[in-house]
Parts: structure tokens; C-alpha cells; sequence
């Protein structure tokens, strides 16, 4: 199938594996409490803070409880990331991710720093944790971004150790999904996806991480937006961060955590800034938003957090004061 039409099918359907967990999910309602985005939004400054994109309590509690200790917004993030990526039960990252199209896991992850230091892997095969990976290419190379081979050679060359992250479930899943190749949507029962996580520590630092098997059945060598500087991911210091979830070519065209930390540098709250991103993406000419999700969430200097997707059933998680607690998020595709 030529890369156009796969796309476009992608998006309509085909998609609805990995990114329409958020479109599709089937138990994310009743695990969401009733709290309203403007209340999360006004909420006093305060951190340490975490928000995460979706429901993932043990992710969000270890880097919340982190914080409490005393750790730096970066030691959180990398731990709270790695919860997930070692939890075969979670087909969107790490071990279990849903493979490509070939039948291959490849990872994507990107972690950022107070001082505005990035790293990153795409394409990154055979080890579990992709966010430590991303945190040694910031802090022991003279990169910011490794791919494929070379990503995997670096990370044995740091200790880590390679292992086949297709689950027998991911496996049967592709083996079934590949008799047809068709797209068809598959319904999606799970209240989590991409891992995107905003941290903030009691010295008032902020990091970020992001970490993602990418779509499932994407084309062998896609690389989306989750590891991309700007796209998946974005933290300055002085003003916040933001990470995205969901169809990740559109993150990408929008450059859509980038602009909403500039859109907060410019006085818009997490919550604006997050509204107007979404909007770039559904504004744009002959935009077929209806089909794909995106969603995003933001944090500001002063703790205060935002969160807007296209459609229902995206949620974000906020640790504060030694309690986690899952927000429904606002959207955008009411009709
Ligand atoms: C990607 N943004 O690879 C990721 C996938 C994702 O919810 O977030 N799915 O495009």
C-alpha cells in the first residue's frame, strides 16, 4: 500500500489501535472522577507537581512520591516513565508495545531538563527502558537524538541489556491483525497510551519525559512525535512544559508542545494554551480531525495545569499534596 493511502487509512482506522485508546476507549469513564478542567486549572501554585497524560496511577504515584522525597523533577520523570515501560500489560510502551507492521517493537522517548538539556531515542529496538536510554544520550553524548542501530549499540554500551519486548499478547494481536492488513478500528479497552509526564520539584525545577511503542502497525522506520523536540515534548524552565498524546503527524506539522509553552511565555494559562493548539490542528484547511485524536497537557511555573484533546475520553493525572487523582479532560469535537 502506497505511504499516502496507509496514512490516510491510518488515521481513519488503523489508528484506532493505539491512538484510539483515546477515541475509543472503553473503560476510561468510569474510572474518571467529576472534577471540572477549570477547577484543575485555577488550583493554587504549589508543587511539587506531577501531571500525566492518562490514567496510570503507579507511574504517576512513583514520581509524585518521588518528589515528596525530595528528588529532583528529572530522577521523577525517569522513574515514573520506566513504571510503564516495564509493564508488559501496557501495549503502548516499552515491553508489550504493539509492534509495526512487520511485527517489530520500536520505541520512541525523549526526556528534557531544567536547564533545557534534551534527549532522545526514535526507532529504538530490544530494550525496555527507552527513557533511560533518552536520559544518557542528554547526559553522556554530545547528542540530542539517536536512532535505530545506533541507539541500541549505545544503550548495550551503557549497560543496558536487550530483550524481546513482543508480548505473546502484542504478537497475537498483529498476527491476527495481519491476516487482513485492513485497518479495520479495533476497539480499544484501555485507559492509557502514550506516557507523557510533567514534573515539578520542590526547588521549582521542571522536567519532562515522554515514552511510546509509537502506533501500532505504523510502517517499519515511522518515527512520530513523541521523541521530537518540540513536538512530543517541550519544557522551559522559566515559563513550563507540555507533552501530547495521540495521532502524532499532526502533533508534529503543529510543532504542538513547542507553541504551547510559547503561547503560556505569551500570558495564556496551561489550560488556554492547550485549547489553542488543539485548535491549530482542527482550524487547519480540509482537516480531517473527526478521524484522528490528539491530546495535550501543560504545566506552568507556578504549578498550575491544563489538558484539552480533540475528542472525548482523553484524561490527565495530577500528584499533589500525596494524592493522585485523574481528570476527565474538555474537548474539542462536541457535535
Ligand atoms: C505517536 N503520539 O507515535 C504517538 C502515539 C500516541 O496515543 O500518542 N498514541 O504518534
Amino acid at each position: 500500500m502506497k505511504r499516502r493511502k496507509f496514512l490516510q487509512n491510518a488515521s481513519l482506522t488503523g489508528i484506532g489501535v493505539a491512538v484510539g485508546a483515546s477515541v475509543l476507549a472503553k473503560n476510561t469513564t468510569e474510572n474518571f472522577n467529576t472534577k471540572t478542567v477549570t477547577e484543575a486549572t485555577n488550583t493554587p501554585a504549589i508543587f511539587p507537581i506531577v501531571i500525566t497524560t492518562w490514567n496510570i496511577p503507579n507511574a504517576t504515584n512513583k514520581a509524585g512520591e518521588l518528589l515528596d522525597q525530595g528528588k529532583s523533577a528529572i530522577d521523577a520523570i525517569e522513574q515514573g516513565c520506566m513504571v510503564e515501560e516495564k509493564d508488559p500489560s501496557n501495549q503502548t510502551v516499552g515491553k508489550g508495545g504493539r509492534p509495526d507492521r512487520d511485527g517489530n517493537v520500536t520505541l520512541d522517548a525523549c526526556i528534557m531538563d531544567k536547564n533545557g538539556n534534551y534527549g532522545s531515542v526514535v526507532y529504538l529496538q530490544n530494550i525496555v527502558h527507552a527513557i533511560s536510554v533518552a536520559r544518557k544520550v542528554m547526559e553522556e553524548t554530545p547528542h540530542v537524538i539517536m536512532a535505530g542501530k545506533g541507539a541500541e549499540q549505545f544503550a548495550v554500551s551503557e549497560g543496558f541489556k536487550r530483550e524481546n519486548l513482543l508480548t505473546e499478547e502484542s504478537k497475537k494481536a498483529w498476527e491476527k491483525w495481519i491476516k487482513t492488513s485492513n485497518y479495520q478500528p479495533i476497539i480499544n479497552i484501555e485507559n492509557h497510551d502514550t506516557i507523557g509526564m510533567l514534573a515539578i520539584d520542590k526547588n521549582g525545577d521542571i522536567s519532562g519525559g515522554c515514552t511510546t511503542s509509537g502506533l501500532a502497525y505504523k510502517m517499519a522506520g515511522r518515527v512520530g512525535d513523541s521523541p521530537i523536540i518540540g513536538s512530543g515534548l517541550f519544557i522551559d524552565n522559566e515559563i513550563g512544559g507540555a507533552t501530547a498524546t495521540g495521532l502524532g503527524e499532526e502533533v508534529l506539522k503543529t510543532v504542538g508542545s513547542f507553541l504551547i509553552v510559547e503561547l503560556m511565555r505569551q500570558g495564556k494559562t496551561p489550560q488556554q494554551a492547550c485549547e489553542e493548539a488543539i485548535h491549530r490542528i482542527v482550524s487547519k484547511p480540509n482537516s480531517n480531525y473527526k478521524n484522528f485524536q490528539v491530546g495535550y497537557i501543560a504545566i506552568n511555573k507556578k504549578g498550575e495545569t491544563g489538558y484539552y484533546s480533540i475528542h472525548e475520553h482523553f484524561s490527565a493525572s495530577i500528584y499533589k499534596d500525596g494524592k493522585n487523582e485523574n481528570y476527565k479532560s474538555d474537548f474539542h469535537n462536541k457535535s
